[in-house]
């Protein structure tokens, strides 16, 4: 009689677990796997070992739950031995736009001594061109037992597989997305594969690391771009006094056209962020990658020099700031223009009671908490008591509100909800 043979599962420890390492570790243990996320802030992974996720992502919460509650994902701050290793650690970057590569050569110092030949490694952040060349490195010059010459009893592989999921699609996009997986050396690509196909139904796109690592920072480029280009034509008809909303609309109506959404500035920390290290592997070809960000990284400011000479003539001026997020039903405030302008606007008027409404959070982040005039308030009571009414997130509650709440108010709407 035929027995049935139960196949092993896989196991993986995900170092990193942000806003893509913990869903990625959960949709993972939830497919198949047996999964040990790994992060240095023991809050987070006590709140991941009660089977709570310690940010809003929508659908996260009871596919942590459920694999959690049997046993197929624990955190723990320290790396255990695993067959495969996801890094997916942040990749911020210094002064100057000069990437920070310190996370991961970190996360490769806890692996390297864990290794016993034939792991796969496999980068998913979002990392400059050569990056995934550098993890091995860090891991082979602490153990030059090891080697990239595949096939050997001591082989270790090595493959980027870059996260191109958006936040607050991040359960879906996880499993619909198709992904780009480059090999730095042997099958090491073939292997990651093997196992993103437990979760992914998407189609898997196979290059080497370097092309891997360009095809993501080239993505949210090409986004800031289009971006800039938005928000570059706001500043211009703000000039002419046309409404861009609506020009812009006009445009999209050509078959071959379709401009983005202007808005406060761009933030997050991918799009922000990933067209620098772009500009830092080739700074003399990059010119329009550049551009791009300036303009971008000039909108709050642009913002900003519409209200302020407002506020400044109304006494004892109250402003209702709508959203502090980086983009809407989120609470993410990484390099949010939101939290950017709010920050500047306190500054800038000593005098003004800033009202805050923000329904993702519950406490505001220590630089504004800090500030007298700046206080957390529900939507409508912000609205209710404001002279000034800035909407700078299209957060579902505020782009729920009927237009009566706003009479007798002036209106400064970034996001061009309600024109
Ligand atoms: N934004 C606008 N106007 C628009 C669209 C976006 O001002 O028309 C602003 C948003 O308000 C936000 C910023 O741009 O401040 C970025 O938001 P986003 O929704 O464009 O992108 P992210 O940063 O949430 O996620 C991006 C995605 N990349 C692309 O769409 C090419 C996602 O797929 C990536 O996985 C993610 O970056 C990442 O982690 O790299």
């Amino acid at each position: 009689m035929p027995t049935s043979v139960a196949k092993k599962r896989p196991t993986v420890a995900v170092i990193g677990l942000g806003y893509i390492g913990l869903p990625t570790a959960a949709v993972l243990a939830s497919s198949g796997a047996d999964v040990i996320g790994v992060d240095i802030n023991s809050e987070t992974v006590n709140l991941i070992n009660q089977g709570l996720v310690p940010f809003v992502e929508p659908d996260m919460a009871t596919t942590l739950a459920g694999v959690v509650s049997q046993g197929f994902l624990t955190a723990a701050t320290e790396t255990p031995h695993a067959e495969t290793y996801i890094v997916a650690v942040p990749t911020p970057f210094l002064e100057g736009h000069q990437p920070d590569l310190s996370y991961i050569r970190d996360a490769g110092h806890q692996i390297a001594p864990l290794l016993d030949g034939n792991e796969l490694v496999v980068l998913e952040s979002t990392s400059p061109p050569g990056t995934t060349e550098y993890l091995a490195e860090t891991i082979l010059a602490e153990r030059p037992d090891l080697t990239l010459t595949p096939n050997l009893s001591n082989s270790i592989y090595f493959a980027h597989c870059p996260e191109r999921v958006l936040p607050g699609r991040i359960m879906i996009e996880l499993r619909t997305n198709d992904r780009v997986i480059g090999t730095l050396n042997g099958n090491a690509g073939e292997r990651a594969r093997e196992l993103y196909r437990l979760f992914c139904e998407g189609e898997f796109l196979m290059t080497d690391a370097r092309t891997a690592e360009l095809s993501k920072l080239t993505e949210n480029a090409y986004r800031d771009v289009n971006i800039a280009f938005a928000n570059e034509l706001s500043m211009i008809a703000d000039s002419l006094d046309i409404n861009v909303w609506e020009l812009i609309s006009l445009a999209n109506h050509h078959p071959r056209v379709n401009i983005l959404q202007p808005g406060p500035g761009v933030g997050g920390h991918c799009i922000a962020v990933d067209p620098w290290f772009i500009v830092s592997a080739v700074p003399d070809r990059a010119s329009l990658i550049r551009t791009a960000r300036e303009v971008n990284d000039a909108k709050p400011e642009f913002v900003l020099d519409k209200l302020l000479p407002q506020a400044r003539r109304i006494h004892n001026v109250k402003i209702a700031a709508l959203g502090l997020s980086f983009k809407p039903n989120i609470d993410d405030l990484r390099e949010s223009p939101a939290r950017q302008i709010v920050g500047r606007l306190a500054e800038e008027l000593p005098g003004a009671e800033i009202l805050v409404a923000e329904p993702n959070i519950e406490l505001l982040p220590e630089e504004l908490s800090n500030r007298q005039n700046v206080s957390l308030a529900p939507t409508e009571s912000a609205i209710e008591r404001a002279d000034i009414v800035l909407l700078l997130v299209d957060h579902q509650e505020f782009t729920n509100l009927g237009p009566s709440v706003l009479a007798q108010k002036i209106v400064h709407d970034t996001r061009g909800v309600w024109n």
